[in-house]
């Protein structure tokens, strides 16, 4: 039997622990330490829309990679019936940008087609932008303050173990056989990153039943989902301020009912920051660290920045495949 402890019980940590439990079955015994778990976590404040976003120099094939398998996961708990319970939905995307086209992940994404160069313009003199591009696409959507319970549930039920606790030191996680790290913007201090890059979000949560797509133009976004309408948004790099700000929210509101007049009507639930656990690149990678005299393998998992509930699932499945080389388990491919 594998002694297992993780840290982190943000979508990464809930993910992975899964993932590792799926993997290794009876072998393991998995531990979650956390000092937040759901609705506190960042991962709770995210519209959960399946996009690769800011990901700063992570290699694009990587991106792809995690992204597809995730993609592929959404779309299973949306089709077994699991949806509801896993905060799963599909969702209309209507997508300009002030970079020219790019094809990247078009092949994942359902029905990409180019929009009009005169709905591109209009949306430039609404905003006073210059847009370049625009596609429209379906694409899966999975609300984090659903998924989160339902991850922690599927754990639960299968032997985990949920420690509410900070870890001050990784040295002090003594008597397990590898340390998974899943401890999202923690890593500056935890781990001592110097990598890391916080990314602040803003984002209002408003009742708008009647909204069917999610439109994201520029940093404005509407992005509807099972249990609200998210409006955002910011992306301001360095910046760790947790406090709402009204400057903000006036800009986000102003962008949305632009674009989208009957937001306008919409009454607000909720205003939420979070900070994106930014990071040069995702860290994904083993190394070893001294635990009480004890060499103990580490599994490092965090950095995702705009897009962890993106790449959640395809990034617990590479974690658990180093596991199991960790600890000498072969690995037979599942995928
Ligand atoms: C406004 C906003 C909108 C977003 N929208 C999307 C979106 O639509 N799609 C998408 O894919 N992504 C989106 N994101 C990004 C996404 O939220 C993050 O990439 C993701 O949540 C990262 O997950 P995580 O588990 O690594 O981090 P977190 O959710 O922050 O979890 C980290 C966990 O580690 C724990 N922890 C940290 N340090 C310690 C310690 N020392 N001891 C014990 N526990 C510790 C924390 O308590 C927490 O439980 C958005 C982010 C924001 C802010
Ligand atoms: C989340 O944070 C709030 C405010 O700090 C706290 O009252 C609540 O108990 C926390 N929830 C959980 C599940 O930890
Ligand atoms: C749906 O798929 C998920 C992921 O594979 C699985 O955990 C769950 O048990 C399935 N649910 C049903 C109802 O089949
Ligand atoms: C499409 C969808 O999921 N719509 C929901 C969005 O959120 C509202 C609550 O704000 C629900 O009533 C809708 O059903």
């Amino acid at each position: 039997m594998f002694n297992i402890a993780i840290v982190g019980s943000g979508v990464i940590g809930l993910s992975t622990a899964t993932v590792i439990q799926d993997y290794l079955k009876s072998t393991a015994k998995v531990t979650i330490y956390s000092e937040n778990v759901s609705p506190n976590t960042t991962s709770d404040v995210a519209a959960g829309l399946w996009t690769p976003y800011l990901f700063f120099d992570t290699s694009e094939d990587k991106i792809l990679e995690w992204a597809a398998l995730t993609h592929n996961q959404f779309l299973k708990l949306w089709k077994n019936g699991s949806a509801s319970e896993a905060g799963v939905s599909l969702q209309f995307v209507k997508s300009v940008s002030e970079a020219p086209y790019s094809p990247f992940a078009k092949h994942i994404k359902f029905g990409e087609q180019p929009m009009m160069p005169i709905d591109i313009e209009e949306m430039s003199k609404l905003l006073k932008q210059s847009f370049q591009s625009g596609v429209t696409y379906v694409t899966v959507a999975c609300e984090p303050i659903k998924y989160l319970p339902y991850l922690l549930e599927q754990f639960l039920k299968h032997g985990g173990t949920l420690k509410r606790e900070k870890v001050y030191h990784l040295e002090h996680l003594s008597g397990y056989d590898l340390i998974v790290n899943c401890c999202g913007l923690g890593a500056s201090d935890l781990n001592g990153d110097t990598q890391m890059r916080p990314v602040r979000g803003q984002v209002v949560r408003v009742k708008a039943p009647w909204q069917f797509t999610s439109v994201l133009v520029g940093n404005v976004y509407i992005i509807p989902n099972l249990s609200y309408t998210i409006l955002g948004g910011t992306s301001q790099i360095g910046d760790c301020d947790i406090s709402i700000r009204d400057s903000d929210t006036t800009k986000i509101l102003h962008g949305c009912n632009t674009l989208v007049p009957s937001i306008k009507n919409a009454e607000i639930i909720q205003h939420n920051v979070g900070i994106r656990p930014g990071r040069i690149k995702v860290r994904l990678e083993k190394d070893i660290i001294n635990v009480n005299g004890k060499q103990t393998p580490i599994i490092h998992n965090y950095g995702h920045g705009g897009c962890g509930i993106t790449l959640s699932y395809g990034c617990a499945i590479s974690t658990a495949i180093l596991v199991k080389e960790a600890l000498n388990i072969p690995h037979m491919s599942k995928l």
